[in-house]
This record gives C-alpha cells, structure tokens and sequence, in this order.
C-alpha cells in the first residue's frame, strides 16, 4: 500500500505512527500538496494529504478514514474493545485532529494571503479554539498504559505539530501537556522519526 504524505503534515504523522505500531508496512511516498500532483488528485479528488492508495487501488482518505482501515486490518486493533473507551479514543483524537484543523489554517492563512490581506480577526478565532482545546487536554490527559490507541497518535501528531510550527507560543500554563510527548516517546520509540518534520 501506497501513503501519499508530507513530513511535516500532522495528519499524515498520525497514520504513519499508527501503521508502523499495527507492524503494517506502507510504502510512503512524498507529495507537494502546492504542486497538485496527478497522482494525488488522481485519488483523492480534495488534494489533501495523508490519502492511502491500497495495493487494489483504492483510496482512502482522510486520516480518520485510513485510521479505521488499519484498525480493521490488523489483529492488533488501533481501538479499544469497549463502547466507553472507545468513545474516549475517537473524542480525543477528534479533538486532536480539529486542533490542527485550527493550527493549519493559520498557517494558511498567513502563508497563501498577501500580507496586507491576512485576517487578524480570523487568526485570533482559530487561537480561541486552539487554547481551549489545549486547556481542555491538559487537564484531561489521557493515560499511557500498555495499549495505545488512536487517540494517543492524534495527541501525539498535534503536539509534534505545534513544536515544529509554534515553539514558544502553547506551552505556557500547561505543564502536564509540554511534557506528554517525551512520556509518549517511552512508549512509542518511533515517536522522534515520525512527529511533523520540517
Ligand atoms: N481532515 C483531513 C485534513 C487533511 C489536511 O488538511 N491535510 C493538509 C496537510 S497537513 C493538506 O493536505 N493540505 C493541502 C490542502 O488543503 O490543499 C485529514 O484528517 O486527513
């Protein structure tokens, strides 16, 4: 199976540490999303990345989609058994998931307007939901036991992606959530690979 992915996309982050943590192996391929590769809109009419490309050639997008395709693919399960954990595990990466939603659009906002035309209204709305969302995790954190599940590799996508993006601008306040990724990182040594990279 094909991944069409970019190192520093938080999403495609998500679906590379779950593979890896299932033992699916994924032949990653690299895109610029900017450039509109054919071979990414050929599959995923949206142009957005992750999109998984099966060896039948199906695709299967977005990450949420792919992260449920692993989780029936393998015996190890990406998700708890149980309605009330798993309810916990799609809330949290859901949560995670519509952090970047808000981390991106920032990002594009101040990378694809000419300077003069960027919204400071609209970055201030998207920091509204980013802090609350923050707030909201670092005092709801969730456990790292023996079984890691979606929810963990979203948080941990999100996080990665606000080290690399917005060092400085998150941490303050929130202790417990600054120092979750290095307490990830001993349960999933990949973790230093496969977090958003420049
Ligand atoms: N909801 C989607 C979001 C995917 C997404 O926005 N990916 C970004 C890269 S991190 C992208 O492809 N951006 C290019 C674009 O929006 O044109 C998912 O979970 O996969």
């Amino acid at each position: 199976m094909k991944l069409l992915f970019a190192p520093a996309s938080p999403y495609s982050s998500k679906v590379r540490m779950a593979a890896r943590h299932l033992g699916i192996e994924l032949e990653e391929v690299r895109v610029n999303t900017a450039e509109n590769p054919s071979e990414l809109v050929d599959a995923n009419p949206l142009g957005k990345i992750p999109t998984l490309i099966t060896d039948d050639g199906t695709a299967i997008f977005d990450s949420r989609a792919i992260m449920q395709y692993l989780h029936r693919l393998s015996d190890k399960r990406l998700y708890p058994k149980k309605d009330e954990k798993r309810t916990e595990a799609d809330v949290l990466e859901a949560l995670s998931d519509g952090i970047c939603d808000s981390l991106l659009a920032i990002v594009y906002e101040k990378r694809f307007r000419p300077p003069e035309l960027v919204s400071q209204d609209a970055i201030d709305r998207q920091w509204a939901k980013i802090n609350r969302g923050l707030d909201h995790l670092d005092k709801h954190l969730p456990k790292i036991g023996k079984k890691l599940h979606g929810g963990h590799f979203a948080l941990a996508s999100t996080l990665g992606y606000l080290m690399l993006r917005f060092p400085g601008e998150w941490e303050n306040g929130r202790a417990a959530l600054t120092e979750w990724p290095a307490k990830f990182a001993k349960a999933f040594e990949p973790y230093p690979a496969l977090r958003p990279k420049a």
